[in-house]
């Protein structure tokens, strides 16, 4: 496009995947982000992945074509505190309603918060006054309200990749009204469903007394800005691409001959307590204990790569689902099969591709996630003559577009097995059908939809940021009393 007017792009995540990462190890949001900024030029600001005494305050440049990478590093002290303490300590367990494994510090929202600053006065003398700034997710909630003391004018964004609790959840965090008061300083705060939306308006105008007009323009303590749902997908091409691919490949080939001829259930989560793992590894024993027809037929592999290790939780969730798949193969291996293949080790995008089309079942059933795009992964992976059944958890984000999965409720084991066993048994036709409906959603909005809609519209809002209240504004009968 020759004149091009876009304004340059700046992303700010905490990992950056620079061009060194492999694009079989990359994952679509990173390919997605990498295309936005090689389309605009662009600039890819974060941490470094490394930790040093007395870091220096300026971040590491590196350019590759049109795409600049800024990387900063940290304390060591300071980059617990904010990563595995608040962040992962804090935020993840109250954006994922799990109460009994959060805690707080005051010192590690302390550390949050500077950390914050540091990367805001890192990345402001890199700025210019038309880039369009695009921050992503919980660890920099803050950056918004840093970089916008710092006197920068131009337009930013904020996308949050994991559910929104709603207020009653909310309420459980002591600096709840400062991460709100937060996101404010954005133009533009992305969630994933509309029911992320309502938790946080409901909040804003129960709790903060900020009103709500129409298209999620939110006034609150004196600024203006939007909260709009923006579902993320996958890459849909290029993921049936590689899983057609890969049906003549060597791992297809020794997936299959592993299997003899048994029916395989895939699991793909990273090893974290929001994907309701032992729960799933209790399913399916509750299956393979009431419905014996499976036993000897089904092979479920859960592939879990190992994630947050530094995080207690996940050390303890780490052994506990080591012992639920002892107990489950002890009690039900025959010296020819293995009901549970557990495997902690990540692999390359197209095996993944591969395993997800010769599964008949695909497993994805967290207590909680922002969208899961493993579900839609496992669709697009499909053969459409003779598809998979997706069982999906009702508290999945991808739960409110794919009508087609048989949806369950993760606390509800038995229930699950139940689904497992009618997945097992269905026909062709309602497969057929069911996949239908399933991959005609994950179409209609891909990874790139995803990007595109979220830079046009903020790249669509107002500059000029006040609280004046337009006319038919909503106004929530019932107000809740302050809370702290
Ligand atoms: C957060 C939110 C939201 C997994 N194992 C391997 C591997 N993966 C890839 C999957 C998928 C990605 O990682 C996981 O994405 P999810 O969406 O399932 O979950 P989170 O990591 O928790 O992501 C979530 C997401 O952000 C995006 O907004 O949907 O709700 O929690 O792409 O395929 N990739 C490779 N090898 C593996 O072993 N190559």
């Amino acid at each position: 496009m020759g004149g091009s007017v876009l304004a340059r792009l700046v992303i700010v995540s905490n990992r950056v995947a620079t061009p060194k990462e492999r694009a079989a190890k990359a994952g679509g949001l990173a390919v997605a982000l990498r295309e936005a900024l090689n389309k605009r030029g662009g600039l890819w600001f974060g941490w470094s992945g490394e930790t040093e005494v007395d870091p220096p305050a300026a971040p590491k440049l590196t350019k590759s074509g049109r795409v600049s990478y800024a990387l900063l590093t940290l304390d060591p002290e300071e980059q617990r505190a904010h990563y595995a303490g608040y962040a992962n300590g804090t935020l993840w367990p109250l954006c994922h309603y799990r109460l009994g494994a959060l805690s707080f510090r005051r010192s590690d929202w302390e550390a949050y918060r500077r950390v914050n600053a540091a990367f805001a006065a890192a990345l402001m003398p890199l700025l210019k006054a038309d880039d369009i700034v695009w921050v992503h997710d919980y660890h920099f909630i803050p950056l918004g309200t840093e970089l916008r003391a710092l006197g920068f004018e131009g337009r930013i964004g904020y996308f949050h990749h994991i559910p929104w609790p709603t207020p009653e959840v909310f309420y459980s965090l002591p600096s709840h009204a400062a991460l709100v008061r937060d996101l404010s300083h954005y133009d533009l705060v992305g969630l994933q469903t509309e029911h992320d939306v309502r938790a946080l308006l409901t909040y804003v105008s129960a709790e903060a007394k900020g009103w709500i007009g129409p298209g999620g323009v939110v006034g609150m303590q004196g600024r203006r800005f939007r909260v709009v749902a923006y579902p993320i997908g996958i890459d849909v091409d290029t993921f049936a691409r590689d899983a057609t691919a890969a049906e003549l490949s060597e791992d297809t080939r020794r997936l299959h001959a592993s299997l003899a001829g048994r029916t395989l259930a895939i699991g793909v989560d990273r090893l974290d307590y929001s994907k309701g793992l032992p729960n799933k590894f209790s399913a399916f024993e509750n299956l393979l204990e009431r419905y014996p027809e499976h036993r000897s037929e089904v092979t479920m592999m859960q592939i879990a790569p190992v994630s947050r290790g530094e995080v207690a939780e996940y050390r303890a969730l780490r052994r506990e689902l080591e012992e639920s798949a002892g107990a489950i193969n002890g009690r039900y291996a025959e010296f020819d099969w293995v009901p549970l293949r557990y495997l902690n080790k990540p692999f390359p995008r197209p095996t993944l591709a591969a395993i997800y089309r010769a599964a008949r079942l695909g497993l994805v059933t967290p207590l909680r996630d922002g969208m899961n795009l493993v579900a839609k992964e496992y669709v697009a992976a499909q053969d459409p003559k003779d598809p998979g059944v997706l069982v999906l958890s009702r508290f999945a984000g991808a739960a409110d577009e794919l009508s087609g999965a048989l949806i369950v409720n993760p606390y509800d084991v038995e229930g699950m097995a139940e689904a497992f066993d009618l997945a097992l048994r269905m026909p062709r036709e309602e497969r057929i059908a069911r996949w239908t409906e399933n991959m005609d959603k994950v179409k209609a909005c891909t990874i790139h939809d995803w990007c595109d809609g979220f830079l046009a519209d903020l790249a669509k809002s107002e500059l000029v940021a006040s609280d004046d209240e337009p006319r038919h504004v909503h106004h929530p009968a019932a107000r809740r009393r302050s809370v702290n």
